[in-house]
């Protein structure tokens, strides 16, 4: 039976190896390709016709992939735009669209025709990658344009912003993948201004680097929006207003040509609307419209996503008609992280009276910190396509990890209608690593959930294995083996082990193996975890007590490895550590595990250590927006995974923890992110979660509430707005150490 499978296995693997040979790769997808029968050889050298009026930067990168002649045989290439004389014949089969080209290769010529300079650019980007797959060039014309207009990355995360060398790859890495738009706004850049220097000039230093990113950025056809930040602070006053003119001039003279108003997580003043459509259109005439070639402006709104919005209360109704009708306006969906719809988009495009311009939440893991989100991008409504203005995807501050989902965002929003999530992902993988893509496939298949967060966004994860693990699982607690299941999970944590170690020794890719360094380590030990078990459970079937004891041990030194990684690598303050194939590998490992040594107790009388992670205090709150917000436990100190946003908490709100089994407190520490630590907080203990005494403690300079040792054991700990009016705070530490 087995080698039946093998041959029709085989059989499959020719038919898809034959079909590759034919199947052109064109990234992202484009809108019409008409394959001719027949091919010519590359031509050894190409006249280049209308090079003198074309976009400069299509004429460099084609010059990258063919040697220029001027000989009468050599080859004829015609390039330029719609309007250049020497492409006349050719007028009526380019697409009347923005970034529109037609390009076709024919047995004596390409032709190479942009609807605009972009347009151009991205022909010859098409045509290098049929370059670089073919041995000889198809006879072809394609017909192609985006559908989404702006289209690209918002550096928009809390965390580590890029590195320099991780912008200069990620902009080519744009340009190659026809992305046309960077927004600059790493929330932790003080420059950039999250409450802090938005009032001040880049240092020389940072500025030169940010001109260099600038020269980059245009040799991909790449606008650079730089994004200012300056609500968590400002006054509406001129003053305020004049730092924000005087910053945009002092960017402008460095080269940025696009600009960006953030107003996302403040709390206070700031959020005004009325305000802040007053400050971007002061901008937008003042700046924008004189400068004339500054783009048009973006802004992130404080109500950024449906969930938060509150019509009634007017913000986004205002927005919608106070803003200059030029001015882009960013969402992020329904809820923070969301899937994109078309009934999301008609609602808020509604309100604001334009397009949204979409500000994607995902492959972004500042709020789970310790996991890599490599998986496909999907969530996205095929049919959105003309319902917004932009599509910027905010990634990890991993950017190499980052690319699968960069990349499939590039193929969602240049074609919508034909966008496949998984098919985009499977391309992503061989782009990102072309020697070791089998790889790296395994690897991302199993790192693409978040585990449990207080957005409760989840993505799926280990799905071609799900249902092995699952029969598995059923067999082991009914007693029941099955061989051809048995193997079939040897051999996923086999290829866990073969893909960690190719991974760990990849040359095509060493910036991608250094971010995902500490990952592969843990994949690796989880690997190992996995045969480990399965020959755990031989041993328990063969009544060999010695060796189970012995592969417990072993076992056991795997799992303190593991927990030594995720205590010595991303050490972050908000999820430390190194988490891997969470969703169903650890799941399945450590749920065997229990069952083995329950099965282990009954037989030999003896209890084992326990090996799998457990955390057993919960979250204690009655506000809406933390209650699904995850509690860790590391060693002696039980901490509330930080929120990165504010939240809105009503008179008599809570927000604490359940202490299980209650306890004495040695410490605790609450930061709330707010300049003074509000005076409608009390924080208090109980024994019932009923009766409520006060808990001793008080702010230290840095506003940091630090409480004391607790006299006797409790079981519940909260801060409680005692206000009679809804208030606003970060949840920035909320951390409990027991005795
Ligand atoms: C922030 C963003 C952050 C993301 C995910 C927006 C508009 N702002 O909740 O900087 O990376 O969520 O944590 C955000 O999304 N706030």
């Amino acid at each position: 039976m087995h080698l039946r499978q093998l041959f029709f296995a085989a059989l499959f693997l020719i038919s898809l190896s034959s079909i590759g040979k034919n199947t052109l790769i064109i990234q992202p997808t484009p809108q019409s390709v008409e394959l001719k029968s027949g091919e010519i050889e590359k031509p050894a050298a190409v006249r280049l016709i209308g090079k003198t009026t074309a976009d400069a930067h299509a004429v460099n990168l084609l010059q990258t992939f063919f040697t220029e002649g001027t000989a009468k045989k050599d080859f004829a290439v015609y390039m330029g735009e719609r309007g250049n004389r020497d492409l006349r014949r050719y007028a009526a089969r380019i697409p009347a669209r923005a970034e529109g080209y037609y390009l076709a290769i024919e047995n004596d010529k390409i032709i190479i025709a942009g609807n605009d300079k972009r347009g151009t650019y991205y022909a010859v980007r098409t045509l290098q990658q049929i370059m670089e797959q073919s041995q000889n060039l198809p006879l072809l014309e394609i017909t192609d344009y985006p559908d989404v207009a702006a289209r690209g990355v918002v550096e928009g995360f809390y965390g580590t912003p890029w590195s320099f060398e991780d912008r200069i790859s990620l902009l080519n890495f744009f340009g190659e993948n026809k992305l046309n738009t960077y927004i600059y706004g790493p929330k932790d850049d003080p420059y950039h201004g999250f409450g802090e220097k938005w009032r001040v000039p880049y240092p020389e230093k940072e500025a030169q680097a940010i001109k260099k990113l600038l020269q980059k950025a245009e040799d991909n056809h790449v606008d650079f929006v730089w994004a200012i930040h300056p609500g968590r602070d400002i006054k509406w006053n001129a003053e305020d207003r004049d730092f924000l003119m005087k910053k945009f001039e002092s960017m402008y003279q460095l080269g940025v040509r696009a600009f960006a108003v953030f107003f996302d997580d403040i709390s206070g003043e700031g959020t005004n609307p009325e305000k802040q459509a007053e400050l971007l259109n002061y901008v937008d005439n003042n700046f924008v419209q004189k400068k004339k070639d500054v783009l048009p402006l973006i802004l992130c709104p404080t109500e950024y996503n449906k969930s938060w919005s509150n019509i009634e209360r007017g913000y986004l109704p205002t927005l919608g008609k106070n803003l200059n009708p030029s001015i882009h306006t960013m969402w992020t969906g329904d809820r923070v992280i969301s899937d994109i719809t078309v009934d999301g988009l008609q609602w808020i495009n509604n309100h604001i009276r334009r397009e949204a311009y979409i500000w994607w939440n995902f492959p972004v893991s500042d709020y789970v910190r310790d996991h890599l989100l490599m998986g496909p991008a999907y969530g996205l409504d095929t049919d959105a396509g003309n319902l917004m203005s932009g599509f910027m995807t905010n990634p990890m501050e991993r950017a190499e990890a980052s690319k699968i989902a960069i990349y499939s965002v590039a193929d969602y929003a240049w074609n919508t209608q034909n966008y496949e999530p998984m098919h985009a992902w499977e391309r992503a993988i061989k782009n990102i690593m072309p020697s070791d893509a089998d790889a790296l496939r395994i690897f991302a298949h199993h790192n693409a959930d978040l585990g449990a967060n207080g957005h409760g966004y989840r993505r799926d994860e280990s799905w071609e294995f799900k249902e092995t693990a699952n029969e598995y699982l059923q067999n082991i607690r009914n007693n029941q083996t099955d061989l051809n299941n048995t193997l079939k999970v040897q051999e996923e944590f086999a290829n866990i082990l073969y893909a960690s170690n190719i991974l760990m020794q990849n040359q095509d890719n060493p910036a991608l193996v250094k971010e995902i360094a500490p990952w592969l380590k843990q994949f690796r030990l989880l690997g190992e975890s996995g045969l480990v078990l399965l020959s755990l459970e031989q041993a328990f079937a063969n009544k060999n007590k010695s060796r189970f004891d012995a592969l417990y041990g072993y076992m056991k030194q795997l799992k303190e490895q593991m927990h030594e990684i995720s205590n010595t690598h991303n050490q972050n303050p908000y999820q430390p550590g190194v988490k891997t194939g969470t969703l169903v590998l650890e799941p399945l490992i450590d749920s065997t595990l229990l069952v083995l040594a329950d099965r282990y107790a009954e037989t030999y009388g003896t209890t084992l250590p326990r090996l799998a992670d457990y955390t057993p205090h919960l979250l204690f709150s009655n506000v809406e927006q933390v209650k699904d917000t995850p509690v860790r436990f590391l060693r002696k100190n039980i901490t509330i995974n930080p929120l990165l946003e504010v939240v809105k908490i009503p008179a008599g709100g809570y927000i604490g923890l359940e202490l299980v089994p209650a306890q004495k407190i040695a410490s605790a520490r609450i930061n709330t992110g707010l300049e003074q630590f509000p005076a409608w907080i009390a924080v208090q203990l109980s024994t019932d979660g009923v009766n409520w005494t006060p808990y001793n403690g008080k702010p230290n300079n840095q506003n940091v509430w630090i409480g004391g040792k607790s006299e006797s054991a409790y079981r519940f700990i909260r801060l409680i707005n005692t206000s009679e009016n809804e208030q606003e705070m970060y949840l920035r530490q909320f951390e409990v150490k027991v005795e």
